[in-house]
């Protein structure tokens, strides 16, 4: 007669849902910037304010069209140095984009919480 233990199944079950990988979960909501000071006072309207920064490229999703950067800290909007996925304006500005690099990029607040990258250069 042919048994398996209930508890494999229970075991398998439960392997068969974690996630893998937490990489693609770094996104603002993961890094917990509600927590940052972004006072009440500093809010403006949602603006195409150009902000300007600089990090190392961690990840590049051409297919979802996102990039993960260690970025520096970016005073203009007050955040701090951390590593982060950003959607990016045109997935052509990733073909040239390699992991690892040093690069400047600037970014634009496309929702609210939610900033996507413009334009992406690399840093000799
Ligand atoms: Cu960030």
């Amino acid at each position: 007669m042919k048994t398996m233990p209930s508890t494999t199944l229970a075991l398998l079950t439960l392997l068969s849902v974690t996630p893998l990988s937490h990489a693609d979960g770094m996104n603002m909501n993961g890094m917990n910037m509600n927590n940052m000071p972004m006072s009440d006072s500093m809010a403006e309207p949602m603006s195409k304010k150009v902000h300007h920064a600089i990090g190392i490229v961690r990840k590049v999703d051409t297919a979802n069209s996102r990039i993960t950067i260690s970025h520096e800290p970016i005073p203009s909007i007050q955040w701090p140095a951390m590593t982060m996925t950003f959607a990016v304006q045109n997935e052509k500005q990733l073909n040239q984009i390699i992991v690892g690099e040093k690069i400047k990029f600037d970014l634009v607040q496309s929702a609210k919480d939610q900033y996507q990258v413009t334009r992406i250069t690399p840093i000799q």
